[in-house]
């Protein structure tokens, strides 16, 4: 039977246009096929045929204009499927995964009576000690028939009964406001504990050598150059925090496992160096070189990708990206697995932070996302040492119970780890709850001060204010006492803090564990304000040190600073060795054995080599085109993921909402309001475009995930993050500093850049700096394309570099939203390689053969350059040369790079410059200009001998019409004109009559102050 496919509702749009037929008569076609590309002038979109069968005749043609409605497509329906109703991709998936969360719900149900058995038997009597209670005895009587409860229906049902309560005062009017914090300990009741199947005399021992040996390489590099730095306080604190993981928890990647992905904290690298060193990867020559990298094989100081690309597998020093990163990093992973682009293998993504790092907003600020997302892979340990860097992180409150708070509020499943085992009897005996009120009522200066005394001091001051602890510890001596332990540095606390964090279900985990900085560095380094900086230990702190860890060295060879390795057969080496062995691998590592991609074949993008004729459109559209193509190859289409956020309307790219769907974990619960529309918002398990909503930093995290997947998943992706250019670098420049040290490899779009370009948005939204950022980078590539042809080629060379031939190279492009026609690409054989290397000659005026000027354009400006050279020859006879740029950025480096190599070697043959082989021989001065600051096109004048002039849009951004931002910033082509002229004139090429005249005749304000000023 023949039927009809029409023109869908695509929205506000009308007329607009047919610019693909992807199908023929006679084509067999199937539902969802794409059969014709339309291209309004803001965004191009496939329309998908909801037929199967063979097509009868093709209505509309090339440049045609549809509106809702209008003949497509006749087919002729095969039988099955026109009867067939068409079931939405998705829906299949959906009843699975409902099927399988019944499941897990019965498994629950059973689970939840399991837990409350036992937890029945481990429940403390709930005990409540304060000052303001009108009536105890009132008191006591709720607290006893809550106890009851607990004993008799488990604490679900307390649970339960507390909240009707609640419920019931807020409805009767009491404002009660909910607290989101416990009781200041451990979140494990010793019950509950899991124990660690480890030789815990052993991990001692083990731990005690890390110990030494990461104080001993800051010391002995310190030593050696005391502008070296260091620290030694961070690991001290979080020494068994790591090696907890590193014994029985941490997966390596191995030909049988992805691996877990661990994010060190950045100031207990030392740590890490240490660990490796005893499992024989780094040996004391390596240890040695701490932190004097420019010689190869140096250990860089932090983190670093960068410098050590076999070890470090992420940046995290600078405060704040770690959490961010991890998040987004788990997100991903998810991402990747229900794609099905990687298997799920239970891996996990671990961050360490500091407490002090906590204040960052990054730290916080995407919580929200990882418990929203149900990040169950993602754990999170705070070492909460109660100092940052010159004090207490929070001298007058309490940190853990501040993050506990903001983690459970988020979502999060939160753990303390605040006591040792040596309190637990303390706690148990408890009976009148004045220890646990003790324990909340001091602030972290107390616990910071207590520690940095003594036993005595503590007795005094902490147990000593309420009868009931001071009678609690009298059978206690002082050395007892201050052998408390927190509980950050008791292993078995630790490791059934990490076993119930790696078996949480539905939510991320954040461990909140409290040490002390500086951990057994005694007077010099223990809990002290200046703990941070500490990476000197004199001879005393040094034995206090060996003494407190029981390390095996002689005074002298303390007094040496000597490293210390047990033999390879000792049972601590064989321990390690055995350990890691069983959890896959070594950690960190950093491998990569992802595969290439096969970049597309150059005629994917022939369609953006030939003119768009009297079509207009902007690089934006030209881009969202090139992206309709690239998903039809077959190599790249699955590994795209596009990374918008929130702006997918404004680039014209919400055609891929429906075309490649959004990627929402838990597929679509609602129909969407436009879901009759082409473009319908179409949330989906195993979208491709990453939504990210208004969040910038976190868009870039995903970025930063999928850049590196390469070597964190062995998948090579592509990840093309789209932003305005303004809340690009600006905005996350420490973001993309670290994706050039993980060596990402993906494109940036800065899209509606440029300070002139994006009219009627002024001084917030005009780019004018974008690229001078991006140069900063070293391993960013950039570029300012203005026609279609040039973007082609730019993107292609990209994919070959960083896809299929893996060079650790990221590239910031941007893209404009200005409309104009796009020529032909030129047939000079060397346009290609001038638009990569920088610039190619496009255009030549050389009618007259008397005076000429070289005048080079980059992108919005280039067309005016254009323009401006057409009236110089018209109006005054001057001939000229226009060279569009591409990248400033290219080829400044490339004069950089010559430069240094003649300087360096005098009497060989001396290099020249990639702009001095285009403008060398040329005649005339040069005058440059783009849409961005002088200091873009100033970065190439010392590589040219030629006289060199710039212009740009040095100043804030206004809001008004193309025209008149380009004339203020003097960048038009009235403006080019007149410097044009005068710049002749000052080479005492032609008379300065005439660019007098020009100023004139043009109404240009000789006096008008400088834009920066304005
Ligand atoms: C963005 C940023 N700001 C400042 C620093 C300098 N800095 C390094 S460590 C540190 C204190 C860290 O304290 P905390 O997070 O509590 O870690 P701890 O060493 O106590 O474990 C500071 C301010 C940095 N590395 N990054
Ligand atoms: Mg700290």
């Amino acid at each position: 039977m023949s039927e009809k496919l029409l023109v869908p509702d695509i929205g506000e749009f009308e007329k607009v246009e047919v610019i693909e037929l992807l199908v023929k008569a006679g084509d067999q076609i199937k539902v969802n096929d794409p059969v014709i590309t339309i291209e309004s002038d803001k965004s191009s979109v496939e329309i998908p045929s909801t037929i199967t069968g063979t097509i009868e005749s093709v209505s509309v043609k090339i440049g045609d204009k549809v509106s809702k409605g209008d003949l497509l497509l006749n087919i002729l329906a095969s039988k099955k499927t026109s009867s067939e109703k068409i079931i939405p991709k998705d829906t299949e998936n959906i009843i699975k995964e409902a099927e399988s969360i019944l499941k897990n719900k019965e498994g629950n149900v059973e689970k939840i009576i399991k837990s409350q058995q036992t937890q029945k038997d481990q429940q403390p009597i709930i005990q409540v000690v304060n000052e303001n209670d009108i009536d105890p005895l009132e008191t006591q009587d709720w607290l006893e028939s809550l106890s009851a409860v607990v004993e008799k229906d488990g604490n679900q049902r307390a649970h339960f009964l507390i909240k009707e309560l609640i419920n019931k005062a807020y409805k009767e009017g009491a404002n009660i406001p909910y607290t989101q914090n416990t009781p200041y300990i451990n979140t494990i009741p010793p019950e509950a504990e899991i124990k660690s199947p480890g030789d815990q005399n052993i991990e001692r021992r083990i731990r005690s050598l890390i110990r030494w040996n990461a104080a001993a390489m800051v010391v002995r590099a310190n030593k050696k150059f005391p502008e070296l730095g260091g620290h030694i306080g961070t690991f001290a604190s979080a020494a068994t925090l790591y090696d907890v993981g590193m014994n029985h928890f941490w997966r390596s990647k191995n030909n049988k496992f992805g691996g877990d992905l661990v994010y060190f904290q950045g100031h207990s690298a030392p740590g890490m160096y240490a660990r490796a060193f005893l499992e024989g990867r780094l040996n004391e020559k390596q240890l040695d070189s701490f932190r004097q990298e420019v010689k190869p094989g140096g250990l860089s100081s932090y983190p670093h990708p960068w410098l050590m690309p076999k070890f470090w597998q992420f940046p995290t020093v600078s405060m704040g990206l770690g959490p961010m990163l991890a998040i987004y990093q788990a997100r991903y992973m998810k991402y990747l697995i229900n794609r099905g682009l990687i298997k799920d293998e239970g891996r996990k993504v671990w961050a360490f932070l500091g407490d002090g790092e906590m204040d960052e907003p990054e730290s916080l600020g995407a919580i929200g996302l990882a418990a929203r997302e149900k990040l169950d892979n993602l754990i999170f340990v705070v070492n909460c040492n109660l100092q940052r860097l010159d004090g207490p992180v929070r001298g007058n409150g309490k940190i853990i119970q501040e993050l506990e708070g903001s983690f459970r509020g988020a979502g999060w499943n939160v753990i303390k780890v605040i006591w040792g085992s040596y309190w637990d009897s303390l706690i148990a005996n408890d009976k009148t709850g004045h220890l646990v009120k003790v324990m909340n009522e001091t602030v972290d200066g107390e616990y910071q001060a207590m520690k940095a005394r003594d036993g005595q001091y503590v007795r005094e001051n902490f147990f000593g204010k309420y009868p009931e602890t001071k009678e609690l510890v009298s059978s206690l001596s002082d050395k007892d006492i201050w052998r408390l332990n927190r509980g950050g540095h008791d292993p078995h606390k630790v490791y059934a803090a990490y076993d119930k964090a790696s078996k949480n279900q539905g939510s991320p985990t954040v461990i909140l564990a409290k040490t002390i900085k500086g951990y057994g560095m005694g007077k010099t380094g223990e809990s002290v304000n200046t703990t941070h900086q500490t990476k000197k230990l004199d001879v005393d702190d040094l034995l206090y040190y060996r003494d407190r860890f029981d390390v095996p060295l002689t005074d002298e060879q303390v007094k040496n600073v000597e490293y210390f390795k047990p033999d390879d057969k000792s049972p601590e080496i064989k321990y390690i060795q055995e350990r890691r062995m069983n959890l896959g691998g070594f950690l960190p590592e950093r491998t990569t054995y992802a595969k290439p991609i096969k970049a597309p074949a150059k005629d994917i993008f022939d369609f953006m080599k030939v003119s768009t004729g009297q079509k207009k459109m902007s690089t934006t559209m030209a881009l969202v085109r090139m992206f309709t193509n690239l998903l039809r190859d077959k190599n790249v289409a699955p590994r795209l993921v596009p990374i918008i956020p929130d702006e997918a309307r404004t680039f014209g790219i919400e055609g891929f909402f429906q075309k490649i769907g959004i990627y929402a974990h838990e597929g679509q619960k609602y129909e969407p309001e436009d879901s009759a529309q082409l473009s319908s918002y179409r949330e989906v398990k195993s979208g491709q475009v990453l939504e990210e909503g208004i969040n910038e930093a976190g868009a870039m995290s995903s970025w930063i995930a999928a850049a590196t997947a390469y070597t964190n998943h062995d998948i090579e992706m592509i990840p093309i993050y789209i932003f305005y250019s303004m809340f690009g670098f600006q905005r996350i420049g420490d973001l993309a500093w670290a994706a050039g040290d993980s060596q990402a490899r993906g494109f940036l779009i800065g899209a509606t850049a440029g300070r002139t370009t994006l009219a009627g948005e002024g001084l917030q939204h005009q780019d004018g700096h974008s690229h001078l950022i991006a140069a900063t980078i070293p391993n960013c590539i950039s570029y300012d394309p203005t026609f279609h042809y040039e973007l082609a080629v730019i993107f292609r060379e990209g994919l070959r570099r960083m896809h299929e031939k893996n060079e650790n190279v990221f590239y910031y492009i941007t893209t404009m939203n200005e409309n104009y026609a796009h020529p032909d690409m030129p047939k000079d054989k060397n346009c290609e390689e001038g638009i990569l290397k920088g610039m190619y000659k496009i255009k030549e005026f050389s009618r007259y053969k008397k005076t000429k000027i070289q005048l080079l354009g980059s992108g919005a400006i280039l067309r005016e350059m254009m323009a401006a050279a057409e009236i110089l020859q018209n109006e005054y006879q001057i001939d000229s040369e226009i060279w569009s740029v591409t990248s400033f950025n290219e080829l400044r480096k490339d004069g950089m790079e010559v430069e240094r190599y003649n300087l360096l070697n005098p009497d060989k043959d001396q290099k020249v410059s990639f702009v001095e082989q285009c403008l060398g021989k040329t005649e005339g001065p040069i005058l440059a200009a783009s849409d961005y600051m002088r200091m873009n096109s100033d970065q190439i004048r010392p590589y040219t001998n030629k006289s060199f002039y710039s212009l740009g849009t040095d100043g804030y951004g206004r809001s008004d019409t193309r025209k008149n931002l380009r004339k203020f910033f003097e960048v038009d082509k009235e403006h080019i004109v007149v410097y044009g002229l005068s710049v002749l004139a000052k080479e005492q090429l032609i008379s300065s009559k005439y660019a007098k005249e020009a100023i004139k005749k043009y109404n240009i304000d000789g006096n008008k102050p400088m834009p920066t000023k304005l």
